[in-house]
């Protein structure tokens, strides 16, 4: 059933399809702003068959929390717990230095209103909501909107998470048409500043279109795993791992290296076994099966982890015989998961760091949804009259060179 690929230069096929519906999204989009909630409205009609009641639920959200069966709610506390102690450890002190008697510093501050989307579809993540919200809260954002997909009946765990997690106003809409409201505002979801969080690929191509008018975390395509694998790695749970995550999406891309070429046997057989037992079988099968997915038998470990440095997955999983030495040899992953006790699904739910990842090879850029999304940073300088003249020659200089007079003599005039 897997693609036994033995060449390790096969090339993967990752593209999000985020072109394809480029236009359709754009369209969406311009309806949004002329139509407002009246939009919000048709879309959810046309595309997921609701015919929505309020737009707003935040008072859902808050009764949900206190309605849903009792252990839930402690369950998702839990997870917000970790969550929140892994994202208070980075948030980022200010500081001030002297630089050759110059004083200069650097300062953060949050963003005041956001947007999280938290996808519905075929599987409802409530752990989303815990992800895109509680980094926001603890960076000190004042007002985070959360957007979620129409459904005849709204999930009320999702929507407990979204309370929990400390959401200040919550709104039914999905895909592009969400993204547009949060973008440019209706009458009743109001615009925000930034725009995160995970979605499909009408998500994406929305998010794609409208930045620059807002900001937005990422551009994020299927989900994806990439196992290095080695040494005495139980092939049972490699392939627990891949068969785990690949429930996700027929899209996902599931990818394991090795330079053993037996374990490799041993991982595909063992995935063909587990398949059939699992719910989603039919996702798991046809995500196995599709061109971003596949073993590589490398020649060397040191060829493996060169294969992982290229292909930057979002998920990195480690089992070789010293996973934290094969780590050293791979710079580009979203989130990185060592050994035999680190799957994937325990940075998915409730270890404490994010499960919004860049994905298609863009961690080779950028790293996932933190603290660090929700603040921008300002330098701050302050000279005094002996400090600039310390300067000034070099000032006036280059200023001249680049022809920009005026320049120079805005610091000229001051020691006149
Ligand atoms: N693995 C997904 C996140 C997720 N898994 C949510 C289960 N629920 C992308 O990191
Ligand atoms: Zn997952």
């Amino acid at each position: 059933m897997w693609r036994m690929v033995i060449n390790i230069d096969t090339p993967l096929d990752r593209d999000a399809g985020v072109d394809e519906v480029r236009q359709d999204v754009a369209d969406i989009i311009a309806q949004v702003r002329t139509e407002g909630d009246e939009a919000l409205r048709s879309f959810s009609w046309d595309f997921d068959g609701v015919a929505l009641d309020a737009l707003d639920v935040t008072d859902a959200a808050e009764a949900a929390a206190d309605q849903i069966d009792s252990g839930i709610p402690e369950t998702i506390l839990s997870a917000i717990e970790n969550v929140r102690k892994f994202h208070e450890r980075q948030v980022r002190e200010d500081w001030v230095d002297s630089f050759g008697n110059r004083t200069m510093g650097r300062q953060f501050r949050h963003i005041e209103r956001v947007g999280a989307y938290v996808p519905g579809g075929n599987a409802t993540y409530p752990s989303t909501a815990v992800m895109t919200v509680v980094p926001a809260k603890v960076a000190g954002v004042e007002k985070v909107a959360v957007v979620t997909p129409p459904a005849e009946e709204l999930n009320r765990v999702t929507l407990a998470a979204i309370h929990l997690a400390g959401a200040d106003e919550v709104y039914v809409s999905g895909g592009a048409q969400a993204v547009a409201a949060l973008a440019y505002g209706t009458e009743t979801v109001p615009s925000v500043e930034k725009i995160v969080g995970p979605g499909n690929r009408w998500v994406a191509a929305a998010k794609a279109e409208v930045r620059g008018d807002v900001a937005i975390d990422m551009i994020a395509g299927p989900t994806e795993v990439l196992v290095v694998v080695g040494g005495s790695a139980d092939a049972e749970i490699v392939a627990a791992e891949l068969v785990g995550q690949a429930e996700h999406d027929p899209h996902f891309s599931t990818v394991v290296v090795t330079p053993d070429g037996s374990l490799a046997a041993a991982v595909t057989e063992a995935i063909e076994r587990q398949t059939p037992d699992r719910e989603r079988s039919g996702i798991i099968r046809d995500a196995l099966r599709n061109d971003s997915s596949g073993v590589f038998v490398a020649d060397s470990m040191d060829d493996a982890t060169d294969f992982a440095e290229a292909y930057a997955a979002e998920h990195l999983v480690v089992m070789t015989e010293e996973p934290g030495e094969t780590l050293e040899n791979i710079d580009s992953a979203g989130s990185v998961f060592l050994g035999e006790y680190s799957p994937v699904a325990a940075g998915d739910y409730a270890a404490g760091p994010n499960h919004v990842l860049p994905t298609s090879g863009a961690a080779r850029t950028a790293g996932g949804l933190s603290v660090d999304s929700f603040v921008r940073s300002r330098t701050v300088q302050h000279l005094d009259e002996a400090r600039l003249a310390s300067i000034s020659e070099a000032v006036v200089s280059l200023a001249e060179l680049e022809g920009l007079e005026a320049h120079a003599e805005s610091v000229r005039k001051r020691f006149e």
